[in-house]
């Protein structure tokens, strides 16, 4: 746990916090220390870059970045680091969030985004953990009692739903 890596979550703007502060939360809660940041592929574009080609020796061991519209800010961050780069396109008000979605996800050969759902923030921070968890047992610990408490907590659903319908 001292040596833990840290996760950056960069977004394009506070705007996006209402969906970006739901990764912070879970990251958090897996116990893992998080750096959040307001950068912009396009307002920001040299402190963009300068945070993510000084990341790995700041001993961060993944970047989330959320960003919505013409949503380059996850590209921009990956172009300048070999840490895994996590997008988060957040819906954006005029397109449904499609047009961050194909903004995040479509990278060129070479520069990979690994882009989560449309405001897909939770699954973000998950993801993040996973990467963490290939060296760290105490993730990967917590990860395996995630998965038993979620699938513990679709099976009460079976069974109320059965209780209620299946009568
Ligand atoms: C993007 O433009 C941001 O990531 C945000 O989703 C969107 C709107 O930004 P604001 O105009 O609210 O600052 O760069």
């Amino acid at each position: 746990m001292a040596d833990r890596k840290k996760v950056a979550v960069v977004m394009g703007s506070d705007s996006d916090l209402p969906v970006v502060g739901k990764a912070i939360d879970k990251l958090k809660a897996f116990g893992i220390p998080v750096e959040a940041h307001v950068m912009s592929a396009h307002r920001t574009p040299e402190e963009a870059a300068s945070f993510a080609s000084s990341a790995e020796e700041k001993g961060f061991g993944v970047i989330i970045a959320a960003a919505g519209k013409a949503a380059h800010l996850a590209g921009v961050l990956a172009a300048h680091t070999v840490l895994p780069v996590i997008g988060i396109p957040v819906k954006s008000s005029t397109l449904d969030g499609l047009d961050s979605l194909l903004s995040t996800v479509q990278m060129p050969s070479g520069i990979p985004v690994a882009t989560v759902a449309v405001d897909g923030a939770e699954n973000a921070a998950i993801l993040a953990a996973q990467m963490l968890a290939l060296s760290d047992g105490g993730l990967n610990a917590a990860l395996h009692e995630m998965k038993r408490t979620m699938a513990e907590g679709v099976r009460e659903k079976d069974r109320k739903l059965a209780e209620s319908l299946n009568a």
